[in-house]
């Protein structure tokens, strides 16, 4: 029996579900690059050449092992510029008795893949991505009986079954099952990222950065500098060059910002995870070992793999278990446009223009700046939560809607009404100021609420509270911050609020 394999841009695993039972002989796999993906969202200029590139050197892996590969480029004059277009073209050219995907990241193109099972006649079986530790099912039999989800006792429970960090006795190891309240020191002065390991340029990767400057040159980001692994043994290298050398300080500094340095002690794996040339199960082995070997503290092995097997897991059962209607949350109804400063970075408010800048540069900024900054100035601006998933799908090079979205619209935007989080991570400027030194650099103070000076965040923090008072009044996790709130009076209320209304003006009219 010829089979015709799809691999998509995120599939880049030899063990893909898809590949399995492979017949060299006979079977063709299929890769293309389509505008349709690079362009459904206006993806990061790097994002694109990243993702391209990855994607031919796993063709050209596939192909070293003897199998027959059809890889579809951007520029080739045929290309139909759709994973539907594509699919019909080689079936027409290859004429397999069946087709086989692995069930995709996104429920657009899921819904692809079901309505090919209704309109080729080909048959197409959709397998099961089981590069994820726990399955779409499995995570809905989970929250069989439960009325919320809290992703602590999601984790815990995954802890059990793969037996990570786990004693003998079956308690977890050092006694307690999370290290947070270790994880959210402060930079001291002077204190820098470690230096990254270097990847020398393939001759793809340069063919592909040549196609990218041309064909997407309206995209937002840079394509240069460009230090992204392409291949498995890059990511690999990166892997272990982050568990020997920064998981040892990762933990303490979780939290932490600060300027010109997008990536202080952060894995920055994400990108490969999120594509396959790297693997949950394989990057928690090696974190866990690390511990045992007594190279790095539990505070911060914890804390990296409560971030895989935990909060990975976690934000994707969500997302197929709310999909489609999820991304049409909008609890706080929020209505504002994104601000262009978004893309331009162009705001006298240093702590974004800092954050939109890296993100410019690296298509990448790590999770607290993307929850604490640009998240939390959106929810509190009351930016509409699809211009906000939008952006964040768009800019990152680890994003896919599966990941993104329950990040951005629950986490970030508590659009979901508190489906992910138990309350809206919303926070003055003196969280940022206390977790950065963004503020030195900044016009505003984090210390002042009204005036010229005042920093947007704070009155903004007091007029999210009252503007939403009736969705958020009863959430006994922000019974201190309304306490607060009743405590001022009148008029001192209506000086934040006006001053908050400024603010969002000055917004609107480009001149925050
Ligand atoms: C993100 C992306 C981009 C930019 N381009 C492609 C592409 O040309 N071909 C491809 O197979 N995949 C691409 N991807 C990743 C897909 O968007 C991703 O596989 C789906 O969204 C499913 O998660
Ligand atoms: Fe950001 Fe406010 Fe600090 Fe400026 S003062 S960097 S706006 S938190």
């Amino acid at each position: 029996m010829k089979t015709l394999r799809l691999i998509l841009g995120d599939q880049l695993s030899d063990s893909i579900s898809s590949l399995n039972d492979l017949d060299f002989g006979n079977d063709v796999v299929l890769l293309c690059e389509v505008l349709e993906e690079a362009t459904y969202a206006k993806h990061h200029k790097k994002k694109i050449a990243f993702l391209f590139a990855a994607m031919r050197h796993f063709a050209e892996r596939l192909s070293a092992r003897g199998i027959t590969v059809r890889y579809v480029r951007i520029d080739d004059a045929e290309n139909t510029n759709s994973f539907g277009g594509e699919m019909a073209r080689a079936i027409a050219d290859t004429g397999p008795d069946r087709l086989v995907v692995t069930e995709p990241g996104e429920y657009r193109v899921r819904q692809m893949f079901e309505q090919w099972q209704r309109t080729f006649d080909t048959p197409v079986e959709i397998r099961r991505d089981d590069r994820f530790l726990c399955s779409i099912d499995e995570f809905k039999n989970w929250t069989q009986g439960r009325t919320e989800y809290r992703m602590e006792y999601f984790y815990r429970e995954m802890r059990k079954r793969y037996s990570i960090l786990m004693d003998p006795d079956g308690k977890p190891s050092g006694g307690k099952w999370n290290y947070d309240r270790q994880n959210r020191k402060s930079l001291k002065p002077g204190m820098a990222g470690l230096l990254r390991p270097i990847h020398k340029r393939t001759k793809v990767l340069e063919t592909v950065l040549l196609v990218v400057e041309e064909l997407f040159v309206n995209h937002f980001g840079a394509l240069e500098p460009f230090n992204l692994a392409v291949t498995r043994e890059q990511a690999l290298v990166d892997l272990e060059y982050f568990v020997d050398v920064i998981l040892p300080v990762f933990g303490d500094f979780q939290d932490a910002m600060a300027t010109g340095e997008p990536f202080l002690y952060h894995s920055v794996i994400s990108p490969y995870l999120n594509c396959g040339l790297l693997l949950p199960a394989e990057v928690c082995s090696q974190a866990e070992s690390a511990y045992r070997a007594g190279k790095a503290r539990l505070n911060c092995v914890e804390g990296f793999i409560r971030q895989v097997l935990g909060w990975r897991e976690f934000v994707r059962g969500i997302y197929w278990l709310h999909m489609p209607g999820y991304a049409q949350l909008n609890e706080l109804n929020a209505e504002r446009p994104l601000p262009s400063f978004f893309w331009d970075g162009n705001t006298q408010m240093h702590c974004i223009s800092e954050v939109v800048s890296q993100t410019r540069k690296h298509a990448y900024s790590h999770h607290i700046q993307r929850l604490m900054v640009t998240g939390n100035f959106a929810l509190l601006a009351g930016i509409h939560p699809s211009e906000v998933a939008e952006w964040y799908l768009a800019v990152y090079a680890d994003a896919y809607e599966w990941v993104e979205l329950p990040n951005t619209l629950g986490m970030a935007l508590y659009a979901d009404g508190g489906i992910m989080a138990s309350k809206p991570y919303a926070a003055s400027g003196r969280y940022i100021n206390k977790m950065s030194n963004f503020c030195d650099r900044c016009k505003f103070d984090p210390d002042i609420t009204t005036g010229e000076r005042a920093c947007p965040f704070n009155a903004l923090y007091w007029d999210f509270l009252a503007r939403n008072e009736n969705q958020l009044r009863s959430n006994q996790r922000l019974s201190f911050a309304f306490a607060a709130w009743d405590k001022f009076d009148a008029s001192r209320q209506s000086a934040l609020r006006n001053q908050a209304n400024l603010t969002l003006r000055q917004m609107d009219n480009g001149e925050l």
